[in-house]
């Protein structure tokens, strides 16, 4: 069975490894949002690429969800003793080397998807992990404060602001004129199934479909998607921010209706949202279940279920 997963870190990362455990014999291609990258201290910083490369490879801080396990900062307390800027990002010793080896591919002429390819040849994800596209897309939030009216680095919002300041857009800039990476277009058409896990809507999930021809090859196929949003708030972090900036209520119905049936065929909601699947969504089939990825177990039983509607919706 041929399963392509559009992932952003965390939410994606913990849904790839149940699914790896429900399906070994799959062949998984996880097509991963870039447009949280960033450029600091002159190197190339991939965070979700390397949530799913450092959690399926065995190397994540679990309790964190990102960044290494085992973690020092002798470094980061260097660049703060020579006031380097910007000191609100956290990266670790053990992550730099992952830097540093992507930045100096890169600087050589290596594309990003070779990059990560040779990343990943030391961390064995047991799945095929390509970055939505070898172009530059960076995220930018335009918020107001008391500098007036801007645009800042999606990572600068929401982890040196948390998200405190309302986002009055957030855009994935240069996607427009980004190129889906070599094999990502071939790997949906050739999919059996394509499955969202309860990755952001906004900021990652659909950042990768702002690249085009991405959002048209993937309603193309059967796609069944996992709600990220449980009891009208997100499990973790500040995805009610992204939905409200673009208009959408955080709730599981929103967020499904926000795909549409144009790209949705199934929709996996909590228990606690059973009241969506009971009413229904015009256009995509709904069911509820427990929905906490507590381990991998849990995890693999989401993965397996999002895997069933799959086969009732085909
Ligand atoms: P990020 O790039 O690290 O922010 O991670 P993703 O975009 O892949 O996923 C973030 C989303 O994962 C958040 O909106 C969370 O609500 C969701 N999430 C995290 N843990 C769980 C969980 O156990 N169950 C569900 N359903 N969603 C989760
Ligand atoms: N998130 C934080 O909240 N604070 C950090 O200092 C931080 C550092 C960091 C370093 C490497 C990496 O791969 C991820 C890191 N993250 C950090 C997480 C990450 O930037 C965000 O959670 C995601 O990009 C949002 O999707
Ligand atoms: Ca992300």
């Amino acid at each position: 069975m041929r399963i392509v997963v559009l992932a952003g870190g965390i939410g994606g990362a913990r849904f790839l490894r149940g699914l790896r455990k429900t399906a070994p014999d799959a062949e998984i291609t996880v097509i991963g949002n870039t447009g949280d990258d960033i450029f600091l201290f002159g190197l190339k910083v991939c965070p979700d690429l390397d949530t799913v490369m450092y959690t399926l490879g065995g190397g994540i801080n679990e309790e964190q969800g990102w960044g290494r396990a085992d973690e020092t900062f002798h470094v980061k307390e260097e660049l703060a003793a020579y006031e380097v800027e910007p000191t609100w990002f956290g990266l670790g010793d053990r992550d730099f080397a992952t830097h540093i080896v992507r930045t100096q591919m890169l600087d050589a002429g290596y594309p990003l998807s070779a990059v990560t390819e040779a990343l990943c040849h030391r961390w064995r994800p047991g799945v095929r992990l390509i970055p939505m596209t070898d172009d530059r897309v960076e995220t930018h939030v335009v918020i107001s404060d008391e500098q007036g009216r801007r645009a800042i680095h999606f990572q600068e919002w929401w982890v040196r602001l948390r998200a405190s300041v309302p986002a009055e857009a957030i855009t994935p800039i240069g996607a427009d004129e980004a190129k889906p990476a070599p094999g990502v277009l071939d790997a949906i058409e050739r999919a059996d199934v394509v499955l969202l896990p309860p990755s952001n809507p906004v900021v990652s999930v659909g950042t990768i479909l702002a690249v085009p021809g991405i959002r048209e090859a993937v309603a193309a196929r059967t796609v069944v998607g996992v709600s990220p949003i449980i009891g009208g708030a997100p499990v973790r972090g500040m995805a009610d921010a992204c939905l409200t900036a673009i208009g959408v209520e955080t709730t599981a119905r929103a967020v499904a209706e926000h795909y549409g049936p144009g790209l949705l065929d199934g929709w996996l909601v909590d228990d606690a949202d059973a009241a969506v699947a009971e009413e229904g969504v015009e256009g995509i089939a709904v069911r509820a279940r427990p929905l906490l990825m507590t381990d991998v177990d849990a995890a693999a039983g989401i993965a397996r279920a999002a895997l069933d509607l799959a086969e009732e919706v085909r």
